[in-house]
C-alpha cells in the first residue's frame, strides 16, 4: 500500500546548518522524494497545521516557533512510509528518542524537535495540501534504466 507523507524541516534545523543531514538520512534509507521547497510559514498556515493542538499549553510556543525562519517543507512516497519516516525520526521529545534516530541526535527540545512528519493517510494528506499545491507534487519513477 503506497503511502504519500508530509514533511517538514523545522527553522532550527535550517539555521543549524542540518537540512542536509536530515534529508540525506532519508534518502539514504531509500525514501523517495515526490515534493521539496524552502518556504517562510504565513501565520495562517502555521496555525492550519497546528490546528488540532489549538488548545495546548505549548500551541502559542510551538507558532512562534515554525514563523521564526524558514521551513524546509516536503511530501515523500512509499509503501509504508509513514510508519518507516516516524521510525527514523523519533519520538516527539528528543530524550525519549533513541539516539540513532534524527530527533535522538540532533534534538535538544520537544518545541525544537527538528522535524515534523504527518502521523496518518489522513493528516498527510490535509498537510501536504496546506503548503503544495497538486502540480508541485511529482510522480517519477526511481528505477530509470541508464542512471549509472
Ligand atoms: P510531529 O507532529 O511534529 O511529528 O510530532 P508528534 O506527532 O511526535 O507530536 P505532536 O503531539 O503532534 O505535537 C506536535 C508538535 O508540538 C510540539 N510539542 N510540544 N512542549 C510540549 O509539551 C510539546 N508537546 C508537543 C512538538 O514540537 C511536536 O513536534
Ligand atoms: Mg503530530
Amino acid at each position: 500500500m503506497v503511502e504519500r507523507e508530509f514533511i517538514f524541516l523545522k527553522p532550527n534545523t535550517i539555521r543549524r546548518g542540518l537540512t542536509g543531514e536530515v534529508i540525506s538520512r532519508l534518502e539514504r534509507r531509500g525514501i523517495k522524494i515526490i515534493a521539496l521547497k524552502m518556504i517562510q510559514f504565513t501565520r495562517e498556515q502555521a496555525e492550519k497545521l497546528y490546528e488540532e493542538h489549538k488548545d495546548k499549553p505549548f500551541y502559542n510556543e510551538l507558532i512562534d516557533f515554525v514563523l521564526s525562519g524558514p521551513s524546509v517543507v516536503m511530501v515523500v512516497e512509499g509503501p509504508r512510509v509513514i510508519e518507516m519516516v516516524r521510525h527514523i525520526i523519533g519520538a516527539t521529545d528528543p530524550l525519549k528518542a533513541s539516539p540513532g534516530s534524527i530527533r535522538g541526535e540532533f534534538g535538544m527540545s520537544v518545541t525544537k524537535n527538528i522535524v515534523h512528519a504527518s502521523d496518518s493517510p489522513e493528516k498527510a494528506e490535509r498537510e501536504m495540501k496546506i503548503f503544495f499545491s497538486e502540480e508541485e507534487i511529482l510522480n517519477y519513477r526511481l528505477d530509470v534504466q541508464g542512471d549509472l
